[in-house]
């Protein structure tokens, strides 16, 4: 890469998580693989990285180009950006109420099965307006950047009408444009059948497969798009047909897939090329080995087994174990996961799942990147590469997961510009707004 000068420095990097390798998708032990240099620093140019490495090394290749700003990171930890490549970023309201329900043991299906979960949720977005719905989901937000997301999918499925839909995936859209975090998006229309079409599923799977998705598509409002397969809401067979229509249109594919019953979501998602499918709690090993197969990333959402009081994990050991790509996400919604905390996902991963912090930190860089097709952008810190990278108040790796339940973010860098501060946001300039804006 071609520099006049390099805009920011960061040295005196205690434990540097680059990531370095291949842009593809880590699996088995390759998981553990997380590039880590001690007494690191990062050269940043024109939003991207420069130079990576032994501090020696990166002062080396800078040479004499002159340096506008250092930071010291003071010993510190420092890793990409955090990715989290499965949300359910933009909807109306909120469900603690659900709380009390769900102390008394009524599962979550069976809530949704009695016009609740879900179904309040859209009822809730769809009297929202647009800039309610873009406030409250700005603000969600600011809370991922802080903790140190620097990327985020973001699914509709709130909306369950064509307009609705449109309205939540025009919300992503504004947000991808505004604010200094990345927004991906996915049309999820098949998250539920809404109560208007009620005992006739097939009729909704018509309006999705003949008018939704076509729109969305020629709208360019969405790069994948997403199903809910599971007991009560799709079937495979149903998913199997809104996938194939979405493929015919040119999205990528995902899936929820044997989160609560083991249907085959799995099976179906190596048998259509998904990119990724997601949950996988009662996904069988057969299921498994065909995802591996068909080069299928398993993301994990152990916040959402956690907060759901679930007896039952994701496999991950056993996914590691077979050879397939873990990555992780918060699956930030209103329901079955309230919290936009990549710093949780990463202890309850570690303490539920079993996985060691390398893992973890392989599934929230490189891994999830590759889960939402970024692999060449994002995902690791290595020349050419956007220089979104996080400074941890934290010695090393292993801390962040250990110390739980507080933030540990201290600076976090997108393309470049410092956005998060000692902990606090940023506020861009008029005169000079965020890349992408
Ligand atoms: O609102 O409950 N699992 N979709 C599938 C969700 C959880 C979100 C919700
Ligand atoms: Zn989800």
């Amino acid at each position: 890469m071609e520099a006049q000068q390099i805009d920011l420095l960061i040295h005196n990097i205690g434990n540097l998580v680059t990531m370095r390798g291949e842009p593809a998708p880590r699996a088995g032990e390759r998981m553990a693989e997380i590039g880590l240099v001690k007494g690191g620093a990062v050269a940043i140019a024109d939003g991207r990285v420069f130079a990576v490495g032994a501090e020696d090394e990166v002062l080396q290749q800078i040479g004499r180009l002159p340096v506008t700003q250092r930071i010291d990171a003071q010993g510190r930890l420092v890793t990409p950006g955090l990715i989290d490549p499965h949300t359910h970023l933009v909807h109306g309201g909120s469900r603690e109420h659900e709380l009390a329900l769900k102390l008394q043991g009524v599962s979550y299906l069976e809530i949704l099965a009695q016009g609740g979960g879900i179904l309040s949720t859209v009822r809730a977005t769809r009297q929202a307006s647009e800039a309610e719905l873009y406030e409250k989901a700005r603000k969600s937000l600011n809370v991922m950047l802080l903790h140190g997301a620097t990327t985020v999918e973001a699914k509709s499925g709130y909306g369950l009408t064509l307009e609705d839909e449109l309205k939540q995936l025009r919300v992503a859209k504004r947000l991808n444009d505004t604010h200094p975090v990345d927004v991906v998006s996915t049309f999820m229309g098949a998250h539920a059948v809404p109560a208007e079409y009620k005992g006739q599923s097939a009729d909704y799977v018509e309006l999705l497969i003949g008018t939704m998705l076509p729109e969305v598509k020629r709208q360019g409002l969405a790069e994948f798009c997403d199903v809910f397969c599971e007991h009560w809401v799709f079937t495979v067979d149903e998913s199997r047909r809104i996938l194939t229509a979405a493929k015919e249109l040119g999205f990528g594919l995902k899936i929820h897939a044997d989160e609560i019953e083991p249907l085959g979501g799995a099976q179906l998602a190596a048998e259509l090329g998904c990119i990724s499918a997601e949950h996988l709690l009662a996904a069988t090993d057969e299921g498994l080995r065909a995802m591996r197969q068909a080069g299928v990333i398993a993301v994990c959402l152990p916040a959402t087994s956690f907060n759901l009081r679930l007896q039952q994990h994701a496999r991950a050991r056993d996914m590691i174990r077979l050879g397939l790509p873990v990555a992780l996400s918060t699956d930030y919604n209103p329901g079955s996961s309230p919290t936009e905390s990549l710093q949780l996902v990463m202890t309850l991963a570690c303490l539920n799942l079993g996985m060691t912090p390398e893992e973890v930190i392989t599934a929230l860089t490189i891994n999830a990147a590759c889960a939402i097709g970024r692999q060449d952008t994002i995902g690791s810190l290595e020349p050419g590469k956007q220089a979104d990278l996080v400074i941890f108040d934290a010695p090393n790796l292993a801390y962040l997961p250990y110390h739980f339940g507080i933030n540990h973010v201290d600076t976090v860098l997108k393309k470049g510009r410092v956005v998060v501060e000692q902990g606090q946001l940023v506020k861009p300039t008029e005169s000079e707004p965020f890349p992408g804006s």
